[in-house]
């Protein structure tokens, strides 16, 4: 791996990828994303893996796609090259992820960051989608999740002026979990992810995909799915032994089984 560090155990159960290209403010080339992609579909094959965390450094998660690499392409060149596989298949990872955020979260950092399921900000953060002010339009789902989460006029505010926002706005508006100090961001998003990690990773990867449905699915199909995935719990030994466990007030053992 040249641009990505991985920690399978930064934690217990709680995987760290971190985004190194510093330079170019970990700005998202082809090979990144591939590694990304790769690193993330091993981890979710990993029974000792619960959650994982994604991060950049303290200057930036990540500054855009990088635009120096598509710069001189035609349509077609990026017809060819098809990035959309990769980031497909990040979207299809199970296992909860988390962003841990400092600095700029830009045009595909800022989607690549909306991709996971929450995000710890450090107060430096900047999150936005500048595409328009380079002639493009956010084209990993910002028009889609961004308006998700904040709503029509604010997406539409920052998708059509490229406008920056902090940390504190974006959590004003519903895109990010907490804010805490610079220092602090990290140790935050570690702190949600051994939480997680202590659930049953079955209900936890079922639950994922049930709230994720509620984006991509009327409401009528997401209920629906996300009653069947309420069911397929009940297949698990997990499911016992975390509803025992509340009866007998314990702590529940889970097994991943
Ligand atoms: N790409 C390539 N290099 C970048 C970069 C980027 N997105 N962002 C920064 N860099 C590089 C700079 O070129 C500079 O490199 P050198 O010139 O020193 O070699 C270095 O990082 C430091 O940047 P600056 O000197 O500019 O640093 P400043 O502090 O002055 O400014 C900045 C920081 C973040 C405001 C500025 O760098 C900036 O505006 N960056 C570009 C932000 C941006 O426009 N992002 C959106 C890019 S478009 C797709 C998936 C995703 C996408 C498209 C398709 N498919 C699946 C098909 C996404 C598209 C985008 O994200």
């Amino acid at each position: 791996m040249e641009y990505i560090l991985v920690r399978e155990q930064y934690e217990p159960a709680v995987a760290l990828i971190q985004l190194n290209r510093p330079k170019e403010l970990n700005a998202l080339n082809t090979q990144l994303m591939q590694e990304l992609r790769d690193t993330l579909q091993q981890l979710d094959k990993n029974d000792s893996v619960r959650v994982v965390i994604i991060t950049g450094n303290e200057q930036a998660f990540a500054a855009g796609a990088d635009i120096k690499q598509m710069s001189d392409k035609s349509a077609i060149d990026m017809l060819v090259i098809d990035q959309f596989s990769t980031w497909d298949q990040i979207r299809r990872i199970k296992k909860p992820i988390i962003a841990a955020v400092s600095g700029f979260a830009l045009g595909g950092g800022c989607e690549l960051a909306m991709m996971c399921d929450m995000i710890i900000a450090s107060e430096t953060a900047k999150f936005g989608q500048p595409e328009i002010k380079i002639g493009v339009m956010p084209g990993a789902g910002g028009t889609q999740r961004l308006t998700k989460a904040i709503g029509k006029a604010k997406a539409m505010e920052l998708i059509l002026t490229g406008r920056f926002i902090t940390a504190e706005e974006a959590q004003a508006y519903g895109l990010v979990n907490k804010v805490v100090p610079v220092e602090m961001y990290l140790y935050e998003a570690a702190q949600l992810a051994k939480e997680i990690a202590q659930m049953s990773p079955i209900a936890a990867q079922l639950a994922k995909e049930a709230v994720n449905r509620s984006f991509e699915t009327h409401l009528d199909e997401g209920l629906s799915f996300e009653r069947k995935n309420f069911y397929l719990t009940f297949a698990s030994e997990d499911q016992k032994e975390g509803m025992r466990a509340f009866v007998e007030r314990r702590k529940p053992d889970f097994k991943g089984k």
